[in-house]
């Protein structure tokens, strides 16, 4: 088969929302209709065939919410699905980030009663900045929603995209019926089965139809006509360019857990969402059909699954084949290395893979010296600098309160910040070496204190570090120069895992003081993405 075969059967997407929208229940009904299992998140699933769950961290089983983003891989219809279930909590919103990097478009969910909440407008920004096309989930209307007319204004007044109905809500709340597809002209009306674990029973016909009718109230009947009514005089058609572009957003409706409108948006989200297509570095562009295999590293996670203590590297393929065994550069080592163990994911679950095309998201196994953000190529010219890095607003010390399990401490944390899951300054000039974790938000601190304890058996004491504020330094600065700063009362210099020096001050107004009365010295407020040897 042609590679451009491969790379047009390929979609590549996220779901992404604020917390609680229902990400994770949709990831696992389109799972359940994609056929990728035949139960929905159950136990029993678990046992007899595959693990479906896509949350798999005991944490997030505790907490209930996604801490971290899942890979899962399956054929429907045939298409190769990458899919990937993103956290929704703003603590997390790195992990998120990345993901959305290695992406050719998402699912944005959201709660049909609450509308359009804060983190899903973020995230919302970070697409359109991309240039992602956005597909739109109404989710919940099985509960008291929303006007659904007031919800494509809401998208429209608040995101400032265009909204196109793809699929109209029949009654809601307890009342909810089903949708009708707007493409077809069809009514699916929908049965609820227990818990949603099987797929929902339909029935479809056109509005008239008296075997449709009949399973509606006049004023369910009445008002659903009267909607679509409107939405025909508004006279808008689907536009493929507009939804490629980011400039509309086709929205379905359905409600997750009970299974409605799910397969409707599996099938619609195939047909109008794009194949991986080119990206732009540094004025080159790389297609997908570029002989040159190339990828980039979004995702880097250890010990997955309790049964091997490994670490896994998630790569997106962008371009050419991967085949197991090739050797390529790798753009932080700048080395040869060979890949021979590489991988399908579906949740924690793998399966060897011998070849991948791009759009396709793979495993790689036993390589300690990638990071987050590096190139492998079999074309050392192409360097992908996707990753986007975050400025840290709390700080933390870390301490090891037995001394005799140092090494594990040590080892874990090492680990968990090469997976990215915090990150870590150093003080300038100082004896203490506890290290100071520096976090986007503080649930991450739960995470890695979690962490060390159930995969290294290392305990951890934080302790609340007196800054609020990180400031980077200009990158060429040099040591005499940091030594002649003369910084605001309680402010101190540190360095990030990069080597770049930075400024942590107690508050904003500290640093913008510093910043007004040192021009010479110019401060950023994000990252630099630079590394030192
Ligand atoms: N009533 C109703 N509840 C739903 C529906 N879909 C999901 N839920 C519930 O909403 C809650 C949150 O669902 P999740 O799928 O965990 O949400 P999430 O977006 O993945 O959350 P985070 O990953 O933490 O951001 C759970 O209790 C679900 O059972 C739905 O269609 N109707
Ligand atoms: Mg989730």
């Amino acid at each position: 088969m042609s590679i451009q075969h491969e790379i047009q059967k390929r979609r590549t997407f996220a779901i992404i929302s604020h917390p609680d929208a229902g990400k994770t229940t949709l990831t696992e009904k389109l799972l359940l209709y994609g056929g990728a299992v035949q139960l929905a998140g159950s136990v029993t699933a678990r046992k007899n065939q595959r693990a479906t769950t896509s949350d798999w961290m005991e944490l997030e089983k505790k907490r209930g919410i996604s801490i971290s983003s899942t890979v899962l891989q399956f054929d429907y219809d045939g298409y190769r699905i990458n899919l990937l279930d993103t956290p929704g909590h703003k603590d997390f919103s790195e992990d998120t980030y990345r993901v959305l990097t290695a992406v050719d478009s998402v699912v944005m969910v959201i709660d049909s009663a609450k509308g359009i909440e804060p983190q899903t407008r973020k995230l919302f920004e970070v697409c359109r900045q991309r240039g992602v096309p956005i597909f739109t989930f109404m989710n919940k209307c099985d509960r008291p929603m929303k006007d659904p007319l007031a919800l494509l204004d809401e998208l429209e007044r608040v995101l400032g995209i265009g909204a196109f109905p793809v699929n109209w809500p029949i009654g809601d709340g307890f009342d909810f019926r089903g949708v009708y597809d707007r493409q077809t002209s069809q009514m699916h009306l929908f049965e609820r089965t227990v818990g949603g674990k099987y797929r929902a029973p339909v029935s479809v016909g056109d509005l008239h139809d008296p075997a449709v009718r009949g399973q509606l109230d006049d004023t369910t009947f009445n008002r659903t006509v009267e909607e679509l009514e409107m939405l025909e005089h508004a006279g808008e058609i689907f536009d493929d360019a507009a939804v490629l572009a980011g400039k509309s957003t086709p929205v379905f409706f359905g409600s997750a857990s009970n299974n409605f409108g799910v397969q409707l948006l599996l099938d619609g989200f195939l047909k109008h969402s794009p194949a991986p297509k080119s990206r732009v570095m540094g004025g080159i562009e790389i297609a997908p059909e570029n002989p040159a295999f190339s990828g980039f590293i979004f995702k880097i996670q250890a010990n997955m699954d309790p049964k091997h203590r490994d670490r896994i590297a998630f790569i997106r393929v962008c371009s050419g084949k991967f085949d197991r065994d090739m050797t390529v550069h790798h753009s932080r080592s700048e080395k040869k290395v060979r890949l021979s163990s590489s991988h399908k994911l579906f949740g924690n679950e793998r399966e060897t893979v011998d070849e991948a095309y791009p759009g396709d998201v793979i495993g790689l196994v036993g390589h300690d010296s990638f990071g987050i953000g590096d190139t492998l190529t079999t074309d050392p010219k192409i360097l992908y600098k996707e990753i986007p890095r975050f400025t840290p607003e709390a700080f933390s010390y870390l301490h090891n309160p037995n001394t005799g399990k140092y090494k594990q401490f040590r080892q874990g944390l090492d680990q968990l910040l090469q997976e990215g899951v915090i990150q870590a300054l150093y003080l300038r000039n100082s004896a203490v070496k506890t290290p100071l974790l520096a976090a986007v938000g503080p649930l991450q601190f739960e995470v890695v204190q979690f962490r060390l304890e159930s995969e290294y058996g290392a305990e951890s004491r934080l302790e609340a570090a007196p800054w609020n504020v990180v400031r980077w330094l200009p990158t060429d600065i040099k040591e005499d120069e940091l030594d002649a700063l003369s910084l605001p009362t309680g402010a101190r210099l540190a360095y990030d895992l990069g080597k770049n020096a930075v400024i942590l001050f107690q508050n904003e107004w500290s640093a913008n003081y510093f910043g007004e009365t040192n021009k010479n010295c110019p401060l950023s407020s994000v990252p630099v993405q630079t590394v030192k040897e």
